[in-house]
């Protein structure tokens, strides 16, 4: 199995900065663990602080994976393009956010993803990529 663990703005930040919130582990750690633990599956990592990169990404993500882990960031929250992306490809995106959304501002409980995706994980740390990964085996 192949998947993409795609992450959206400022993720590139984990682990320097509001670690009350997202933890103090930076995300390239985090990945080299999940590597190791899913060794049977091929995972690959990419980040990016542009929407219309993300859109790129997800569009080329189809037919060469099986599936994509998304966390779009702060665009899950505004991007039309990014929800349209994955509504037009075939390949399905689970959305996960590191924290539980529902719990914070009102401007975070919208999901432009939510729609299009094959599920939502959130609220669970980084621990909601583990449990988007086993959503897929
Ligand atoms: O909880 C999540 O995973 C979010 O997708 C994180 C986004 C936020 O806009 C969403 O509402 C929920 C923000 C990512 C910013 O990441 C940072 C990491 C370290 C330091 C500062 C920001």
């Amino acid at each position: 199995m192949k998947l993409l663990v795609l992450n959206g703005p400022n993720l590139n930040l984990l682990g320097t900065r509001e670690p009350g919130i997202y933890g103090s582990q930076t995300f390239e750690d985090y990945f080299n663990n999940l590597t190791q633990k899913f060794s049977e599956v091929a995972l690959s990592y990419k980040q990016s602080n542009h929407e219309g990169e993300l859109v790129t990404i997800i569009q080329q993500a189809d037919g060469v994976y099986d599936g994509v882990v998304l966390n779009a960031a702060a665009y899950t929250h505004t991007s039309v393009a990014i929800g349209d992306a994955i509504k037009a490809v075939g390949v399905p995106v689970v959305e996960v956010h590191i924290s539980n959304t529902f719990a914070r501002e009102a401007f975070r409980h919208n999901s432009f993803i939510s729609p299009n995706a094959k599920g939502v994980i959130l609220g669970f740390g980084l621990q909601s990529y583990d449990l988007a990964i086993q959503s897929f085996l």
